[in-house]
């Protein structure tokens, strides 16, 4: 049977549904019923944690149509990741943080399961190339 494009079911060939299966490891630094944060293998910043919804769904525009509520679920998550790490801004202070989703690949998307990244530590520049 063909992979579920739209669905939320774990898909067994699926990186992160493999993480948050608890079958490949993971430096978790968050986790709720529904989502999943961990550090990025691959560091692009001096904070650099992926979030994801435990379900699967391939792309942020697949997540918003099939269930916007988790979408707000993990944008929140990754806010409080980026409070967790120091990187929220209090008043007058220098921190900040950037969410990324790559979606397709002229934009860079490897992982065809939803993540945002959420980058800090370092200033950063615009536009990202
Ligand atoms: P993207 O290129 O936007 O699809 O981002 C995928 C990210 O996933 C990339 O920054 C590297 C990360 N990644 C790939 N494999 C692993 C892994 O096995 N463990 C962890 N922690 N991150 C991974």
């Amino acid at each position: 049977m063909a992979a579920p494009v739209l669905g939320s079911e774990p898909v067994s060939d699926c990186l992160f549904c493999r993480m948050v299966a608890g079958e490949i490891p993971a430096d978790v630094v968050h986790s709720t019923d529904r989502v999943f944060a961990f550090r990025d293998i691959n560091p692009q910043a001096p904070t650099h944690v992926l979030v994801i919804p435990k379900d699967h769904h391939r792309t942020v525009g697949a997540l918003a149509a099939a269930d916007p509520a988790l979408l707000a679920e993990v944008i929140s998550a990754a806010q409080d990741v980026a409070r967790q790490e120091g990187l929220v801004a209090g008043d007058g202070e220098e921190p900040g943080f950037r969410l990324v989703t790559n979606t397709g690949p002229q934009a860079g998307q490897t992982v065809h399961h939803v993540h945002l990244h959420v980058l800090g530590g370092r200033h950063m520049n615009w536009p990202p190339g």
